[in-house]
């Protein structure tokens, strides 16, 4: 084993580690997770009515994808009230009895608060474009004329400058032209964002996800030089500026008026790990921040294993706690990225969820979900991310619980590859979700160990987790042909993703394709 990754993540006792950096997040996608009141579109109470089930999985915090006030040009992504619950998914009322039921369970809920933005029915943005003089006449980004070479994302190669009557203005949107930037660099805009977060807090919630966080800091009388190269995908990945981090560790003071280990992760959308990690600041900014190389990494041992040592090479030196993504609602899911064989399902979940930092479960990847195929007459994102958003199936029935239907076609293999049928197989992929979540929270060198990485050059990722009493190898064989290790034979194994038989003696064999934890004798 190697020892140059070793950290000093281990010094703190398990009691002193703060609840996000040994929690796994589970995110919910409300539209289709769960429909209380058969509309077709999931909502609070659905979510509510499956903690049982988010218990049962062993999940320790819920990220709660918006559930504001919107008029869905980009499904809560466009908040026209950061105060108040959009109706489809229920009420205030709501919102405090599932914060109260997430804490008498033990688990922490986190919202998705979407600060570079607004919807343009938000009542701010309504009065901004009315004329040049009203009292939030500068809460946008407005210009005489294109400031810049921008392009926005979701729509392809189309400028982020709208013009707009009775201004005849044209204003910026990184996003959808429904979705007008706010003007952080006005200290009425920081404060009235300061007040969002504040009144969440008041009602209980954990922390945050905060979308697109790199972009409250810009420079916008610039033309940017790589734009061009960007017009695919939008000006929103390249954009990373000072500023910024100023605007952070004010949000970050904010956050800490409260008791209790308030937590941020930031969507930082740059995907270059010695950018990111300047994101955490020097322990002042974000408490976490997404990691979006390793997300679009090839599943591919020396690719993975590359982005692992870069991420925490990075992280590491500034005591930056790492995150581990695989699927969320923007990107194809992980097994259908990485060839669709549950295989690797199982490989890269056992990856997930042991390496050193906090890992993300997106809803449905405990189930190997790939993504449902949407005919165009159903076809409802911009940005074309419906196959990712299809509703979760609860059940073997023709409505897999969703009785009158749902917003989105289902996934591929939902008579199989449902919530019911595989609870009941325990050599389910959804069973080794939960051993993997139950392994963690009984052997904590699992979630804050040290980490060092063997020095290999074929298809096998291995590495250890040391927690000072006992070490734990990890072995993911992504390779097509099965590995020996002698000084396993005898060891426990305490999550494999093909069955083993529990009476018998761990031979130190690791099949092609499959995965083992195993405890060093
Ligand atoms: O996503 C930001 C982001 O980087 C995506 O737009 C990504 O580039 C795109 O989905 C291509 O994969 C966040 C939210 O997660 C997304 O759902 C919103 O649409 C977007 O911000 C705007 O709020
Ligand atoms: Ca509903």
């Amino acid at each position: 084993m190697q020892n140059d990754m070793q950290n000093d993540m281990q010094k703190t006792m398990p009691h002193d580690i703060p609840w996000w950096q040994t929690a796994v997040v589970y995110q919910v996608y409300p539209r289709s997770f769960s429909d209380s009141n058969f509309d077709g579109i999931g909502d609070l109470e659905g979510v509510r009515s499956r903690l049982d089930y988010l218990q049962w999985l062993g999940v320790d915090a819920i990220w709660l994808s918006p559930m504001f006030r919107s008029p869905m040009a980009d499904f809560g992504y466009d908040v026209s009230d950061y105060c108040d619950v959009d109706p489809v998914f229920g009420s205030l009322a709501d919102m405090d009895a599932l914060i109260q039921d997430c804490h008498s369970r033990g688990m922490k809920l986190m919202l998705d608060w979407v600060p570079n933005h607004t919807s343009d029915e938000h009542p701010w943005f309504v009065e901004s474009r009315s004329d040049r003089t009203n009292p939030k006449a500068d809460w946008y980004v407005w210009r005489d004329e294109p400031a810049n070479n921008w392009f926005a994302e979701l729509t392809t190669g189309q400028s982020a400058w709208q013009f707009d009557e009775p201004r005849n203005q044209y204003y910026l949107h990184l996003f959808l032209r429904q979705q007008p930037d706010l003007n952080w660099d006005n200290p009425e805009v920081e404060m009235a964002m300061h007040d969002t977060l504040r009144f969440w807090m008041d009602r209980g919630v954990d922390g945050f996800r905060m979308d697109v966080i790199h972009l409250i800091g810009k420079e916008i009388d610039r033309n940017d030089p790589d734009e061009a190269f960007a017009k695919q995908q939008g000006h929103g990945s390249l954009n990373d500026v000072a500023i910024t981090h100023e605007r952070l560790r004010a949000i970050r003071r904010v956050l800490d008026e409260y008791e209790g280990d308030r937590a941020s992760v930031g969507e930082v959308y740059l995907l270059d790990e010695a950018k990111m990690v300047e994101y955490y600041g020097a322990g002042d900014e974000l408490h976490l921040s997404f990691n979006f190389s390793f997300l679009w990494a090839r599943w591919d041992a020396p690719a993975l294993r590359t982005r692992i040592l870069t991420t925490l090479s990075h992280l590491q030196p500034r005591g930056a706690w790492p995150t581990w993504v695989l699927s969320n609602h923007d990107v194809p899911r992980h097994r259908q990225r990485y060839g669709g064989t549950e295989e690797a399902a199982r490989v890269a979940a056992v990856m997930l969820l042991t390496l050193p930092g906090t890992p993300f479960v997106y809803q449905g990847e405990e189930l190997g979900l790939i993504d449902a195929v949407v005919p165009p007459e159903q076809v409802v994102d911009p940005g074309g991310r419906d196959g990712c958003r299809a509703p979760i199936p609860w059940t073997a029935d023709a409505d897999h619980g969703w009785p009158l239907g749902s917003w989105l076609p289902f996934p591929p293999e939902a008579d199989d590859r449902n919530v019911g049928t595989l609870q009941q197989n325990t050599d389910s992929i959804l069973h080794l979700y939960r051993n993997l979540l139950q392994a963690r929270r009984g052997h904590p060198a699992l979630q804050s160990g040290t980490f060092s990485m063997s020095d290999r050059d074929d298809d096998v990722i291995v590495y250890e987790r040391d927690g000072g009493e006992r070490r734990y190898r990890v072995v993911l064989n992504l390779g097509s042909e099965s590995l020996a290790f002698d000084d396993l034979r005898g060891a426990t194994v305490l999550v494999s993703t093909v069955p083993r038989d529990a009476f018998a003696s761990f031979d130190g064999v690791v099949p092609a394709q499959s995965a083992v934890v195993a405890m060093v004798p």
